[in-house]
């Protein structure tokens, strides 16, 4: 995750000086109307899909698909949002898989990268997301409370991403969902229950998504048993030549 991180601020570092703020702010999807994931995970089945090509943990999981027909066929068969990697050099995403399906879809996008910078908001919103993702483990609880209100004006929406105990510290009332990652970050392991006992912790009327390592049909019901709202799956789908169609049984 460090090397992550330090990879981000170089990156983010140069888009900055190629890229201003007022060019991104004069990009067609900037003052459009952001689609709600919040409300789109209580309207219907709670899954958000995920375009990932390929990870750290995993390698290439998926890459002869299409960002359009992936995540057409996710929303055909009733998702409640997309979520799409942004991030290169670890997960071999790009901005061109939010562009290329935004008019396409209507329903929400996640931006999933490591947001540690202001500049990253305006281009997600500037790239045609609806959500971003915060995650507690690259963040201190006052970037979070900064990130979010900025996102709000921005009228993005925010995932806060956490996986510790400690990281409900991260917590704040502005948040709109909670995902909990049920993978830990630094050893890759999947562990359902250490989930279920974090969430416990949280107040009760918030939102929240169980993210990672949901690779059946008894993980999504174990999960949805404990009150999960929200479940973001990635490899499940991808990992299928067709994920679309993975999505649809
Ligand atoms: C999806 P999976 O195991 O279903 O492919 O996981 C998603 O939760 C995972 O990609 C993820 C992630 C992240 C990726 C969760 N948090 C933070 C990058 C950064």
């Amino acid at each position: 995750l460090d090397k992550i991180i330090q990879r981000k601020a170089e990156e983010v570092s140069i888009s900055k000086s190629k890229t201003s703020v007022q060019e991104l702010k004069d990009s067609e999807f900037f003052e459009r109307k952001t689609f709600s994931l919040k409300e789109n995970i209580k309207s219907k089945i709670g899954i958000i899909a995920e375009f990932k090509r390929q990870s750290p943990s995993k390698g290439i999981i998926n890459d002869k698909v299409s960002p359009l027909e992936v995540v057409s066929a996710y929303e055909s068969f009733g998702a409640s949002g997309i979520s799409i990697l942004t991030d290169k050099d670890f997960f071999g995403g790009n901005f061109e898989d939010i562009l290329s399906v935004r008019n396409a879809i209507n329903i929400p996008i996640l931006r999933k990268d490591f947001m540690i910078d202001e500049y990253q908001f305006y281009e997600a919103k500037s790239i045609g997301a609806d959500v971003v993702l915060l995650i507690a483990a690259c963040l201190s609880p006052q970037q979070v409370q900064e990130f979010t209100e900025l996102s709000h004006e921005l009228g993005l929406e925010v995932l806060l991403e956490i996986h510790t105990e400690e990281e409900l510290q991260h917590f704040n009332q502005k948040i709109d969902l909670v995902g909990i990652n049920n993978r830990n970050l630094k050893d890759f392991k999947v562990d359902l229950q250490h989930s279920v006992n974090l969430k416990n912790q949280l107040p009760n009327d918030v939102l929240s998504v169980a993210e990672s390592g949901i690779y059946n049909i008894e993980d999504f019901n174990f999960l949805k048993e404990k009150g999960f709202d929200g479940f973001l799956m990635g490899e499940y789908f991808m990992k299928h030549e067709n994920p679309g169609k993975k999505f649809e049984e």
